[in-house]
């Protein structure tokens, strides 16, 4: 079995390329930091294969799955895990530059990237894509904006391939993690502000990359008759929180 992993260099991308090849995966590690993924390789070993892709340039796409060794290019399992937050800030605050990296990446390299061994899957009645959303895609919140926004789509897109590929064994799935740490997630989102990142989790015991991992390497393990459709997870220290509501004659 392959499993091709977008966004392998770090974070939840590499802890499910390693979940995948120590369940006896063979794994197509993606991402753009090939020296990242080497070192991967030199401690996996060839059951992780690296690839240089970036997942916002359709045609680094295009070339660097047509160069999959043949023995590689039947993908069993699709992990569209790269994607990134950039910002807190309220909406008139924020660069629409960095708007558009978010887009890029959230949506379009995970639509490019699917798009792209959709049909292998079809054509061979099996495959798996697991689409990393967040519950940024369905619980607003202050400064989430374009990030939520395209998580929104993620869940959507998601659901939305599980109803054009009924009847074709193709099975789909989003997770959707909350507070999740120990990754370049907060840095990246605080612009290398590492000080900033570390306060989102100070006092908190949030849920971790192999978390996820497992949560990922648990839905594909699962029987060909069982399709998650999304799943929802934060850390026990995490909930839901109430509305905002502006009242006159207050601050
Ligand atoms: C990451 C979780 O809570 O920062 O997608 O939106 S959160």
């Amino acid at each position: 079995m392959i499993a091709l992993v977008t966004g392998a260099s770090a974070g939840f991308g590499e802890a499910m390329a390693r979940r995948f090849v120590a369940g006896g995966y063979r794994v197509i590690a993606v991402a753009r930091r090939i020296e990242r993924l080497d070192k991967l390789r030199a401690e996996l070993g060839t059951a992780l294969l690296p690839v240089a892709m970036d997942v916002t340039n359709p045609a680094s796409i295009t070339q660097g799955l047509t160069d999959l060794p043949a023995d590689w290019q039947t993908v069993d399992v699709l992990i569209n895990n790269a994607g990134l937050a950039l910002g807190t800030e309220p909406a008139p605050h924020c660069s629409l530059a960095e708007w558009t990296t978010m887009i890029d990446t959230n949506i379009k390299g995970l639509v490019t990237v699917t798009h792209a061994l959709l049909h292998g899957m079809v054509a061979r009645n099996s495959g798996l894509i697991i689409n990393l959303g967040s519950i940024a895609g369905n619980t607003p919140y202050p400064g989430g904006n374009v990030y939520g926004a395209s998580k929104a789509f993620v869940e959507q897109f998601t659901r939305n391939l599980r109803a054009d590929l009924v009847g074709t064994g193709v099975r789909a799935t989003n997770i959707a993690p909350g507070l999740c740490g120990g990754t370049e997630f907060s840095n990246v989102r605080y612009r290398g502000d590492d000080a900033a990142a570390a306060k989102v989790y100070a006092g908190t015991v949030p849920l971790t990359a192999r978390d996820i991992a497992e949560t990922a390497y648990w839905i594909a393990a699962l029987p060909p008759h069982i399709n998650v459709n999304q799943i929802e997870l934060m850390p026990t220290c995490q909930g839901y929180g109430s509305l905002a509501i502006q009242r006159s004659g207050t601050a």
